[in-house]
């Protein structure tokens, strides 16, 4: 095999979402072209050598087995993947994202498409001050100085100024930041399947509502006026003793945690399934288990159209449940979402899954985790 080079990046962004436009460059680099091993802060940038909004810049060390032209060749590609357009004028450009090699290992290259190390990094600090975060060694071979001396001695005016975002290596780290995902959504919208995909595929702990063997479900379901309270207090007695002893039991071995479920759900219901007096007691006792409980750092609502639930529910065959009708099922959406109206502390994002496969299709499943990624790689 051939031996491989650490290689060093700039990364910049000054339109969009401009930090997840650097976490998804980070994310494709780490794929095309070798594993990451290195990020630098994220340092908020004027614009250098024209007029534009602020840049957010980054530097990436990466270990790759490719030569440099292809190197530059994968740059090129994940920028226009990224949707980068490039236009024929003269100058720079504002754009999503900008990737360039700083240095190939210690080579020097020049050739018409490709100088490295890259021939102006000295003359910026946007680019020497976040490098100096994972290089400040690094020796430019041309000029026989370490990052640290090029800083000093650099003109440049613009100072960076390092913003509290922060880049990851990868999904599950940045996941992982969460500490704990809560899936939610309509009775067969998908929960466990989706939470299941994400724990298999991030190294998440797993934690399932478990509620087969509720013995008032059925019954409920045939009458409902006489059953509801009991149903009510038995989900919220079982929910608060599981989910307390699933979510206490630290996992060493496990990025975060993942649930089908998030305790609210058991208010939710209950405000549709209970008379108002039966309510307002539910709910006096629904508030002090809700304090003890740990909270999610995501809360996550999928939510999937009517006739599609009803499909779901049906193929699923669980012999209770297939006397639902839609009408209940719509009050269930509507509790949700008025739910998290009302819950703004709580950082929630609604995720409709109506035009998605995610169970027979990978990239839908891709889809929907950029989609959660997008949200929680935000600039503040
Ligand atoms: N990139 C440029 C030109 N100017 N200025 C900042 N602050 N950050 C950049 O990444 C940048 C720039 C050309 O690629
Ligand atoms: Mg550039
Ligand atoms: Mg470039």
């Amino acid at each position: 095999m051939k031996n491989s080079t650490t290689i060093y990046l700039s990364l910049g962004s000054n339109l969009g979402n401009r930090l997840n436009n650097l976490q998804k460059a980070v994310f494709r680099l780490a794929e095309a072209v070798g594993p990451v091993r290195g990020i630098s802060g994220v340092y908020s940038t004027p614009s250098w050598g024209f007029e534009a909004p602020p840049f957010l810049n980054a530097c990436l060390a990466v270990e790759t087995v490719l030569p440099p032209q292809e190197v530059l060749g994968k740059l090129l590609k994940i920028e226009s993947s990224m949707g980068r357009e490039r236009s024929v004028e003269a100058g720079y450009q504002s754009r999503n994202i900008d990737v360039d090699l700083l240095y190939y290992g210690n080579e020097l290259i020049s050739t018409p498409e490709l100088t490295v190390p890259h021939p102006q990094l000295h003359q910026r600090r946007f680019v020497l001050k976040p490098l100096a975060d994972i290089a400040p060694q690094l020796y430019h071979p041309r000029f026989g100085k370490d990052t640290r001396n090029l800083l000093q001695e650099c003109k440049d005016q613009g100072q960076p100024i390092k913003v509290s975002g922060t880049l990851f290596a990868s999904r599950e780290q940045l996941f992982s930041q969460l500490n704990f995902m809560a899936i939610e959504g309509n009775i067969g919208a998908g929960k466990t399947t989706l939470a299941r995909r994400v724990a298999e595929t991030y190294n998440a702990k797993l934690v399932l509502e478990r509620f087969a063997d509720n013995p008032f479900l059925p019954k409920f379901y045939q009458d409902p006026g006489r059953y509801a309270f009991p149903l009510e207090m038995s989900f919220l007695a079982d929910r608060y003793q599981q989910f307390t002893d699933d979510t206490s039991q630290f996992d060493l071995f496990k990025s975060f945690m993942v649930s089908d479920y998030d305790i609210y759900k058991s208010l939710i219901f209950a405000k549709i399934t209970l008379q108002k007096e039966e309510f307002g007691l539910y709910r006096k006792l629904f508030n002090l288990m809700y304090r003890e409980v740990q909270k999610p750092g995501i809360y996550v609502y999928l939510y999937q159209d009517t006739a599609r639930l009803l499909e779901q529910i049906k193929s699923r065959g669980r012999e209770y449940e297939l006397d639902i009708k839609p009408e209940y099922l719509e009050k269930i959406n509507r509790g949700y979402l008025d739910f998290l109206k009302g819950s703004p502390q709580q950082d929630s994002l609604i995720l409709d899954v109506s035009p998605y496969d995610f169970v027979s299709r990978e990239e839908d499943f891709e889809t929907l985790m950029a989609k959660i990624q997008e949200h929680i790689v935000k600039e503040t």
